[in-house]
């Protein structure tokens, strides 16, 4: 990672390494496990690779532990502890690549319903879920609901994303649920923009969500439920 990153902003991603391998070390230093995984999962939400966060990351922080130890400074259990806890966090990082791999099995459709020409918001989910790996297919804007069913049958989507922003569009935004329900029952959905009225409610299948920043653990939670039924 990083080959590309410009003068600024490789500085300013060394000092976030460096910021998340002290945290990192302080956890190890003081046997707290909760604290090493949040440094990880900071690490990971940063997009730092496997072997970025291997070598940047925990060897740094055992070899700390490893010269305190030799000195006589901790002991051979606190060393035994944040060996322990290393290795948890290996498995916390295989989790997190495994869930990234899985991503690319699950296509997301984003579309407007009918009458809905504002989609700079779709760009933005497109870009987010694609950068997040997920198989992205946009649709854009002015779908009929009977049209934007059977893409969704047609293009086996797990997940579709939803925008409406002009008046009366929460009606369509049902209509568009409804038809595709009909095709497809087990199809998840994000729902989102100012037409979204009280009528429709987060439940079961149906996440709503007020910035698109909340998409990709949207999706993440639906795919998830999806494959736990
Ligand atoms: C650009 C624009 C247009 C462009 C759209 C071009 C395009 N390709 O998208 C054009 C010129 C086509 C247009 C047309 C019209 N527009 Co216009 N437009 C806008 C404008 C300036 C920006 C819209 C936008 O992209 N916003 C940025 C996006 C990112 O933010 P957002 O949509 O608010 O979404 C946020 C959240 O709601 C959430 N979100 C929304 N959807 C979703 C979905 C998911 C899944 C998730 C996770 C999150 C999420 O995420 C975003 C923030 O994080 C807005 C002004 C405004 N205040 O938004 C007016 C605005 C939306 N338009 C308006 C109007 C009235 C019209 C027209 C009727 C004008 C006309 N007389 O022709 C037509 C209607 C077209 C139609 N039938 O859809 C009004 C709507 C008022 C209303 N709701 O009653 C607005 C608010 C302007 C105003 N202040 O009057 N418009």
């Amino acid at each position: 990672m990083g080959q590309h990153r410009g003068n600024e902003s490789r500085e300013s991603h060394e000092v976030k390494v460096s910021a998340i391998s002290r945290a990192f070390a302080e956890a190890l230093l003081i046997g707290d496990e909760i604290a090493a995984e949040l440094a990880i999962r900071e690490a990971l939400a940063a997009k730092l690779g496997q072997g970025e966060i291997d070598d940047e990351i925990i060897a740094p922080a055992l070899w700390l532990i490893g010269e305190l130890w030799e000195r006589g400074e901790i002991s051979v259990a606190d060393e035994h502890l944040a060996t322990e806890i290393s290795i948890r966090v290996l498995a916390l990082q295989r989790e997190a690549q495994r869930m990234i791999r899985a991503r690319a099995d699950h296509r997301v459709m984003l579309a407007a319903p009918s009458g809905e020409q504002h989609v700079v918001v779709l760009k933005m989910i497109s870009d987010l879920l694609r950068e997040a790996a997920y198989d992205v297919l946009m649709l854009g804007g002015d779908v009929p609901a009977p049209a934007l069913a059977e893409a969704a049958r047609r293009h086996d989507a797990d997940v579709i994303c939803l925008t409406s922003t002009m008046p009366g569009g929460a009606d369509r935004v049902l209509l568009a649920i409804h038809a595709v329900q009909e095709v497809r029952p087990g199809t998840g959905f994000i729902i989102g923009g100012r037409a979204l009225t009280s009528r429709l409610r987060p439940r079961p299948g149906i996440a709503v969500c007020r910035r698109v920043s909340e998409v990709v653990d949207a999706v993440d939670a639906m795919v998830k439920r999806a494959d736990q039924n």
